[in-house]
């Protein structure tokens, strides 16, 4: 059976990963292989990012994996968060401060269009292949729901009433962008 790391230290990202690729692929994650530093991501763009983290891992735990950069892209905003989702409102990671910011600065905005990105580096010692995915929708105007994390409270897809965390895990992964991205990279995997 095939093995690939998945280099995140985000526990919500492997959930996912873990139901969407099937079990002929044993997914492994950082505390698997023994890796307990936090993944550095100092480039500007999800590529960049993504690369960073997958090749960290791959140089030095000389293993197959792939690491996921992601973020929330708003049209009002030119684009923010993006590259700077997990950490803009300055502490990395904290959902509730970064959705207030957000809501604070759409505030009165009836221009809420907005898209989730990813992109999936994934690092093989035959070289480096990229996976994009997407998913349109819109930003709410206050919090709904409890599941999913990040911005999922505040984010709903194109053609849906309810947000991200509103849906259970199965609904989030039927359209979301990550999913879209682990779909493509299967595939690559699969016709190798
Ligand atoms: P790793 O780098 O260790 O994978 P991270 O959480 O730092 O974990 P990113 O740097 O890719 O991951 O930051 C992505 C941020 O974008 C994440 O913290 C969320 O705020 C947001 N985000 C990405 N995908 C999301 C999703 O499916 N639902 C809600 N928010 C999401």
């Amino acid at each position: 059976m095939m093995e690939l790391v998945f280099a995140t230290n985000n526990k919500h990202k492997l959930q996912e990963a873990s139901q969407v690729l099937p079990e002929d692929l044993l997914l492994l994650n950082l505390d698997d292989i023994g890796c307990e530093e936090e993944l550095a991501e100092t480039a500007d763009t999800f590529q960049g990012n993504a690369l960073m983290k997958a090749e960290y891992v791959f140089k030095n735990y000389e293993v197959a994996c792939f690491a996921d950069d992601s973020g929330l892209e708003v049209d009002a905003l030119n684009g923010a968060p993006g590259v700077y989702s997990a950490r803009y409102a300055g502490e990395h990671g904290n959902a509730e401060k970064n959705m207030d910011k957000l809501l604070e600065a759409l505030k009165g905005s009836a221009h809420r269009k907005a898209r989730f990105k990813t992109v999936i580096a994934l690092v093989q010692p035959q070289g480096v292949h990229y996976f994009e995915g997407s998913v349109e929708g819109h930003i709410l105007e206050e919090k709904r729901g409890d599941r999913g994390f990040g911005y999922d409270p505040l984010f709903v897809p194109e053609g849906e009433t309810r947000s991200f965390a509103e849906m259970s895990p199965s609904e989030k992964n039927s359209m979301s962008h990550r999913a879209r991205a682990l779909a493509k990279m299967h595939e690559f995997l699969s016709q190798q």
